[in-house]
């Protein structure tokens, strides 16, 4: 391998879609997709609620004024936004010690030992990150909704994840078709303080960036079956690591059941499965361990046709871009 010179814009063979090359560039990666508004969905369970929206519109606006660097925005959460919360955090940790992966029972502990997880409070971003940092040297950064596929698995490449901070709306508690602060906190933070979790989800990233429209679907897919609706096996028996399970009561109690199809994880099938973002998946993969997930996902990234390699310096929190021998 031999280092590019100049920008990888101006390399001659083909036009590169741009990607960030040092953390600041981050600031870059917020293109919000516009669906699951409330206020533009009519059927949003908050589209009604005017207290609701302008809720919405008040946290949203913490994170399109937030820059690379600056300190995670609190948010002062409301008596009924943190009973929302402990209905959610009470019956979820009820099915946990049957339905979670054990990766996700080990980080859950900790983060209610060290971190003030529980249902009295929502735990706030600012110290959710300097827990990450320590475990995994992940860290937040607050998005105002559902980002692009691109910009939200760039951001992975550099071991930072983009986290919404308002929440559901009440009516709604036992599923949400867009991310809130309950499924990032629920879902994808427990497994963002394992290592070997971390790794997986920074090489999707790493794999995501220059990649053609084409293979960043492909990706993003493999991610919602993956770290949203993964399922594997622990002990013969199968558990949920995917977050978008571990987020949703109602979804976590039906992929476990017999009412949907479980299919061997094999990412070639998974990258091209139709997929459901409106209610619960019909379908759900199931790897036989973490280690063969992380694995074949690793094996399936190589092969991604792109004329330059690319590696992370963790000193400089950059991109080093490589050529092919
Ligand atoms: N459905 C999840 C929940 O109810 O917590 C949230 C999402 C997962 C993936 C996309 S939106
Ligand atoms: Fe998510």
């Amino acid at each position: 391998l031999k280092r590019v010179a100049g920008d990888v814009r101006s390399m001659p063979e083909e036009k590169l879609p741009w990607f960030p090359r040092r953390m600041k560039d981050l600031d870059r990666c917020n293109m919000l997709i516009t669906k699951f508004d409330p206020d533009l969905d009519h059927d949003h369970p908050g589209y009604d609620d005017s207290e609701y929206r302008k809720r919405r519109a008040e946290i949203s606006e913490l994170a399109f004024t937030y820059k690379q660097g600056d300190p995670l925005p609190t948010v002062e959460y409301t008596a009924e936004e943190i009973s929302t919360w402990r209905q959610i955090y009470q019956q979820l940790r009820s099915i946990y010690p049957t339905s979670a992966c054990s990766q996700f029972l080990d980080s859950l502990q900790q983060l209610e030992d060290e971190c003030g997880y529980g249902e009295a409070r929502i735990p706030q971003l600012r110290d959710v990150s300097a827990f990450l940092k320590e475990k995994t040297g992940f860290q937040l950064r607050p998005a105002a909704g559902l980002l692009s596929a691109r910009d939200f698995l760039a951001s992975l490449a550099f071991r930072v994840f983009q986290c919404t901070q308002y929440i559901r709306h009440s009516s709604s508690p036992m599923h949400s078709p867009e991310p809130d602060c309950c499924h990032e906190l629920l879902g994808h933070i427990p497994m963002l303080a394992d290592k070997e979790f971390a790794q997986f989800s920074q090489e999707i990233g790493l794999a995501s960036l220059g990649a053609s429209d084409d293979d960043i679907e492909k990706l993003s897919t493999l991610y919602w079956f993956t770290v949203e609706f993964g399922l594997c096996k622990q002990n013969g028996e199968v558990k949920a690591y995917g977050a978008g399970l571990l987020s949703s009561y109602g979804e976590l109690v039906y992929a476990l059941s017999n009412k949907p199809e479980h299919k061997p994880f094999n990412p070639e099938e998974t990258a091209v499965q139709p997929y459901q973002d409106q209610t619960y998946q019909p379908v759900y993969f199931v790897s036989e361990s973490f280690e063969e997930a992380k694995l074949k996902l690793r094996k399936y990234s190589a092969n991604i046709k792109r004329p330059f390699a690319v590696r992370y310096d963790p000193f400089t929190c950059s991109m080093e871009v490589l050529d092919h021998p």
